[in-house]
């Protein structure tokens, strides 16, 4: 993620990752405060063994897009909520992608964060069976706990 602010946001993916069982490692990365941690970061990823990368950023948010240029790794980019434009600029700077450089977009805020996680998830699991079968699991839970009918809240 770009910045400290960003984790409140993130955490939510990597809360996504934890329930799933998946190694990673949260980093802040900022695209225009620290280049050279990003330049490093980017360019070492695959060979530091990771297989998958979730960038969250807010406002004019260049981060995915300047991680995804460094790496051949997929990269999905998380839109943070900003407070000028509610994460709208934030939304834009990730999915305008030129062609030729890919980064999955989802969408702002929480669910975004937790959608990359899942996502993420269902690409590793092309080639981890345990995983798939960790994520199945996920699916069948989150389905049972909705309720059929819907009661009156306070
Ligand atoms: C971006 O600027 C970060 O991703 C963050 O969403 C936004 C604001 O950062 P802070 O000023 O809160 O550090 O780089």
């Amino acid at each position: 993620m770009g910045s400290q602010s960003d984790w409140e946001t993130m955490k939510n993916a990597a809360d996504t990752l934890d329930a799933l069982d998946i190694a990673y490692d949260a980093r802040i990365v900022s695209a225009h405060r620290t280049v050279d941690r990003l330049i490093n970061f980017a360019r070492g990823a695959r060979d530091e063994g990771f297989k998958v990368i979730i960038a969250g950023a807010g406002g004019a948010a260049h981060l995915p897009g300047m991680t995804a240029a460094m790496t051949p790794l997929p990269v999905f980019g998380v839109p943070v909520q900003s407070k000028a434009l509610s994460g709208q600029d934030s939304l834009l700077s990730i999915v305008q992608m030129p062609a030729g450089i890919p980064v999955g977009t989802l969408a702002i805020g929480r669910a975004g964060a937790i959608n990359a996680a899942l996502l993420a998830a269902a690409v590793l699991a092309l080639s981890d069976p345990d995983l798939a079968d960790r994520l199945d699991d996920w699916r069948e839970q989150q389905s049972a706990a909705v309720a059929e009918h819907p009661v009156d809240q306070a």
